[in-house]
């Protein structure tokens, strides 16, 4: 039977966030990270282990079908390869950073001096829009030493919290782009795969839904009862169950995470009472 491969990272900021990602989708691997691919005995995918520099290539030359890596990446790489989904972990910025006691002008104080990057594609592509004349030093790792070792008087270079570029005396000047884990895949999948593919993204956008909503269960006076409902945003209408006690109901509905106090607060103050907040592990609509 035919079977979708995933190139995912094998060890570093996505690795984990990508399995678990599979996980919650009730996707599990059997032999863990120690093959270069692994197989699941519950769903028919298996997952390539690369470095995350490598997901572009794999997934443009078909080796692996589909690949999670950062936005970044798949922007240095320029493969040819489709932009599936976006995943909403791993956020941040790929941004110019200058010494922190330097002026900065604008763009044009990059004319004549030399940036420090690991993206050197992403870099060039905005010095050409900008109209500007910088040399890129392309180096590896620990970019935000070369201003202070001489090797360059700026750096182009990914930016999470700003806590590194602070504690290496550095300011951002310019955020270039912004990055998150992406879902990539190779142009033209069999139909086969594809199939499997929009199956997996259903699954995933499940996981996502419910991940932001809670499942709410209160109880009500009945003379309260539509004030109440009125409050709930909830699918399309709550359950009602009547209690024991009488001129008393057990209500159940759906709420949003980032609405869910606000929420509580006036379903409180218009009679609710014993108010329980649940995970919701899958929702479909
Ligand atoms: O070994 P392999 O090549 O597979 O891994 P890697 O070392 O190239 O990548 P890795 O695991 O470090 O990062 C993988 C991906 O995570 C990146 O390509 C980004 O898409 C994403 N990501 C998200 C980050 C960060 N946040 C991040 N903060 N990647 C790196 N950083 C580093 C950054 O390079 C800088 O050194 O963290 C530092 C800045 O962090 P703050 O919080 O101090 O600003
Ligand atoms: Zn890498």
């Amino acid at each position: 039977m035919e079977k979708l491969r995933i190139a995912i990272q094998k060890s570093g900021r996505l690795s984990e966030k990508s399995l678990a990602l599979l996980e919650e989708c009730d996707i599990s691997f059997n032999q863990g990270k120690r093959l270069l691919l692994a197989q699941s005995s519950d769903f028919p995918v298996e997952v390539l282990f690369l470095r995350d520099d490598d997901i572009p290539q794999y997934v443009a030359d078909g080796v692996a079908d589909i690949g999670i890596v950062g936005e970044n990446e798949v922007l240095e790489r320029n493969r040819n390869v489709d932009l599936v989904k976006r995943l909403g972990f791993a956020k941040c910025r790929i941004s110019l950073a200058i010494p922190q006691d330097e002026e900065y002008p604008g763009p044009q104080y990059f004319n004549g001096k030399r940036i420090a990057t690991s993206y050197p594609v992403i870099l060039q592509n905005y010095l050409n829009e900008q109209g500007v004349n910088a040399e890129i030093e392309q180096i590896s790792g620990s970019v935000e030493i070369a201003p202070s070792i001489g090797l360059a008087q700026a750096i182009f270079d990914i930016v999470s919290s700003g806590g590194t570029l602070v504690s290496n005396r550095l300011k951002e000047v310019e955020i270039v782009t912004h990055s998150e884990a992406v879902i990539v895949g190779t142009p033209g999948l069999s139909a086969a795969k594809q199939k499997i593919l929009n199956d997996l993204l259903f699954r995933i956008e499940t996981v996502q839904r419910s991940k932001g909503n809670k499942y709410i269960l209160l109880n009500a006076p009945n003379d309260k009862l539509e004030k109440i409902i009125e409050l709930l945003p909830g699918i399309k209408s709550p359950t009602v169950m009547p209690l024991y006690q009488e001129g008393w109901s057990s209500l159940h509905s759906v709420v949003n995470e980032k609405e869910f106090w606000a929420v509580a607060d006036r379903l409180k103050a218009n009679g609710a009472e014993g108010i329980l907040a649940i995970p919701i592990e899958k929702m479909i609509n």
